[in-house]
């Protein structure tokens, strides 16, 4: 199984997430950085991880999101995408959406506060939604 792996860094130190990197992992094993054309494809995906606000405070990697889909209806396209928000090898919490008749649009999320305001609402789920929409987007080779 593949996943991507998203680490958001606050290397200038000033509160915020400054910088994001993805690597592309089939299993437990790295295969490799995102290239300066995934970057590209991975422009809005970054952006709407940052306001997540899952990051680490200089150049440390325990705060990053593992996102992954699954078909276990092997019907040829995904139908559920998960989000493990980790802590280190812990899941500090997940969301998922489903895209239950193949159509491209999700009917069901599951989400809590992923961007960490303090409050789970749409917002969060538009979130998850756009997360998992670019994710389908990429090209794994
Ligand atoms: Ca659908
Ligand atoms: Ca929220």
């Amino acid at each position: 199984m593949h996943f991507l792996k998203v680490i958001a860094q606050d290397r200038s130190g000033n509160g915020s997430a400054d910088t994001v990197a993805f690597q592309f992992f089939e299993g437990e094993q790295l295969q490799r950085e995102a290239t300066g054309a995934d970057r590209q494809q991975l422009k809005s995906f970054g952006k709407t991880y940052l306001k997540c606000a899952w990051y680490n405070a200089d150049e440390a990697e325990e705060r990053h999101l593992r996102i992954f889909s699954q078909n276990p209806s092997a019907d040829g396209t995904p139908e559920t995408v998960r989000l493990h928000f980790h802590d280190g090898p812990r899941i500090a919490y997940k969301a998922a959406v489903r895209d239950l008749d193949n159509d491209g649009v999700f009917e069901w999320v599951l989400s809590s506060d992923v961007d960490n305001d303090g409050r789970a609402n749409r917002t969060d789920r538009s979130r998850v939604k756009a997360l998992a929409k670019e994710f389908l987007k990429l090209d794994w080779r």
